[in-house]
C-alpha cells in the first residue's frame, strides 16, 4: 500500500513537472516572423469618428507586405484582424484569439461587414503571419473611433 502510495505521488509529480514545462515549448515553436520594413495597414472605411448604422462596412488596406490565406502558409505574408472595442493587443508570442472580438480574415479577405451595439466603439488592423501570430514589431493600424447610432 505504501509503494502505491509512493508511486501514485511520484506519478502526480511527474506530471506537474510537464504541465510546468508545458508552455516553454508552443512559444518557443511561435518565433515571430520580422515585419517587413514599411509594412502597414489601415482602414479605408470607416473613417475615424464616423457615425454609422449598426451595420458597419469595414475594409481594409495594407501595403508593404502581401496578403495570403493562412491555409497557404506562406511566410512573409499574412492576413487582416480586426480588433473590437480592444484595449491592448493581444499576447505576442501566441496565435491571436478567435472570437467575437478579435476577427480573422484568413481566407485574405480585405471587407466585412460586422454588426456592432449602438454607443461608442473602436476598431484596429493587426496584420499577422499565417500561423496568427504577429510581426515583430506588431503590423498594427491607428486604432479608429466609431459612433454606432
Ligand atoms: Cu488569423
Amino acid at each position: 500500500m505504501r509503494n502505491l502510495a509512493a508511486a501514485i505521488g511520484t506519478t502526480l509529480l511527474l506530471a506537474a513537472g510537464l504541465a510546468q514545462a508545458e508552455p516553454a515549448t508552443p512559444a518557443a515553436a511561435l518565433a515571430r516572423e520580422s515585419a517587413p520594413h514599411g509594412a502597414r495597414v489601415f482602414f479605408v472605411e470607416p473613417k475615424d469618428g464616423a457615425t454609422v448604422g449598426r451595420d458597419v462596412q469595414v475594409k481594409f488596406g495594407v501595403e508593404g507586405i502581401a496578403i495570403a490565406p493562412a491555409t497557404e502558409g506562406k511566410p512573409g505574408t499574412g492576413h487582416h484582424h480586426l480588433l473590437i472595442d480592444g484595449d491592448e493587443l493581444p499576447p505576442l508570442d501566441a496565435p491571436i484569439p478567435a472570437d467575437a472580438t478579435h476577427k480573422h480574415y484568413g481566407k485574405g479577405q480585405t471587407e466585412d461587414t460586422i454588426r456592432l451595439e449602438p454607443g461608442t466603439h473602436t476598431l484596429q488592423l493587426d496584420f499577422a503571419d499565417a500561423r496568427h501570430v504577429q510581426f515583430d514589431p506588431p503590423i498594427v493600424s491607428p486604432k479608429i473611433t466609431v459612433h454606432v447610432k
